[in-house]
């Protein structure tokens, strides 16, 4: 028995399901979890001394790597001063500041200590600035585990959601109307029925939780232009994209302009961080000023901000984005020559360093078409590449990340057990 198996048969004494989150449990591929020993670049350990190069950096935060320098650094510097005050402090205007220098659609933001807590609280301001109750969200765009957000289609196009986890009441269900992705129709009927009463419309602008896909040509632009109309808030989940696609995330690439932002992840350089911000008449809606609640004991907390802060300047410094950039054009022209000499069509999907391979022959622009993937596929893909040294999302509803720690070495290396797990 490896340890990784002895450390999994005891954490399900005391946790649920042995994981302090599920998709780690390894569900979604018919597997068992390995443990992490440490990280350090592109490359995990675990517990049984395997190294592993890593394509998911704990989902989305390690965009330098593993304990880059800079943030090991800043967080030790950080903590010699006090772990956590509980009292406004500089690291939070700071933090503030470059959020609203980066993201201009951020005039004011709060930070949070998840990006769940990021989106539940945009949630509620939208709901406290308009008066409204209705919120739309999509199939396929996953917020964190938001009762609000937790929810399915309703039966019809129009209907009002069901439940998507037990414990979210109908009662609240009923207030979430969940639609196809890159729908318009959909839309339209539904604002034309009740948009007076709806508050927001949420979405990831660009997918990456059921696989990675993209807006179609004109959906975002239609979605500001008919929320402006109806006064219906627009809010996009930036929580994996934000720092991520762009300084400026989705909406710096495609050039909108939503009212609310949610952030997380690059943010918090690993350590936990979640943020919201946007139109300064909408946040001032929160107290102390405004009637809309919201809180939180550990936000703005010193370790995490100084760890975020130093993850974005060394990101900047290091003109990290074209570097993604270059490092993801490489990976990709490389899949696609792999598939191209297999004779495997599949879809594959890239935006900078996100980047997703459907085991499906069809284009994927919602759930719907991302579910008629091959799922067995995957999982036979998956574990010869675990087995080869190559670590992938254990789900083929994720995304994989490289970052500025995968060398063209790390690449290369990774298309050969590539090639090697799709003879299989
Ligand atoms: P957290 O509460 O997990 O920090 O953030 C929730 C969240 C919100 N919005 C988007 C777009 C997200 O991708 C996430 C969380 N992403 C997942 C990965 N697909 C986190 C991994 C997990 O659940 O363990």
């Amino acid at each position: 028995m490896s340890l990784s198996q002895k450390l999994f048969e005891s954490a399900k004494k005391h946790i649920p399901g042995g994981v302090n989150s599920p998709v780690r449990a390894f569900r979604n591929v018919d597997g068992e979890p390995f443990f992490v020993r440490r990280a350090k670049g592109s490359r995990i350990e675990t517990v049984d001394g395997v190294t592993l190069i890593d394509y998911i950096g704990t989902w989305g935060p390690a965009i330098l790597g593993h304990a880059p320098e800079c943030v090991i650094h800043a967080v030790h510097n950080a903590a010699k001063d006090g772990v956590s005050f509980g009292i406004p402090n500089p690291y939070e205007v700071e933090m503030a500041r470059l959020i609203a220098e980066w993201v201009p659609s951020v005039e004011k933001v709060r930070m949070v200590n998840s990006g769940t807590e990021a989106t539940m609280s945009a949630l509620r301001l939208a709901r406290g600035f308009t008066g409204r109750d209705l919120v739309i969200k999509f199939e396929g765009c996953y917020h964190g585990h938001v009762d609000s957000l937790l929810v399915a289609a309703g039966s019809g196009a129009l209907t009002h959601g069901r439940p998507d986890s037990a414990g979210v009441p109908h009662a609240l269900a009923e207030l979430t109307i969940t639609l196809p992705f890159n729908d318009r129709e959909a839309v339209e009927r539904v604002i034309q029925a009740e948009g007076d009463r709806i508050a927001a419309i949420i979405l990831e602008p660009i997918p990456a939780n059921a696989g990675l896909f993209f807006p179609r040509e004109g959906y975002l632009e239609f979605l500001r232009e008919i929320t402006q109309a109806h006064g219906i808030v627009l809010i996009f989940d930036e929580v994996m994209t934000g720092f991520r696609v762009a300084k400026g995330g989705v909406q710096e690439r495609f050039g909108i302009t939503p009212d609310l932002t949610a952030l997380g992840k690059v943010i918090g350089g690993g350590l936990p961080v979640g943020a919201f911000g946007g139109r300064a008449d909408i946040m001032d809606y929160l107290a102390p000023d405004g009637p809309v609640y919201q809180a939180g004991t550990l936000s703005g907390n010193p370790l995490a901000l100084a760890a975020g802060l130093a993850q974005l300047k060394e990101l900047e410094h290091r003109q990290g984005y074209a570097q993604l950039e270059s490092l993801g054009k490489h990976f990709e022209d490389g899949v696609r020559a792999l598939l191209e000499k297999l004779g495997r069509p599949y879809t594959f999907h890239r935006i900078g360093s996100m980047f997703c391979l459907f085991f499906s022959e069809e284009p994927v622009f919602d759930l719907a078409s991302a579910k008629r993937a091959d799922a067995e596929s995957f999982k036979r893909f998956f574990h010869q590449a675990l087995a080869d040294g190559i670590y992938f999302a254990p789900s083929p509803y994720e995304t994989g990340f490289l970052s500025l720690a995968h060398s063209i070495g790390d690449l290369d290396d990774t298309l050969e057990v590539i090639a090697n797990a799709l003879r299989e």
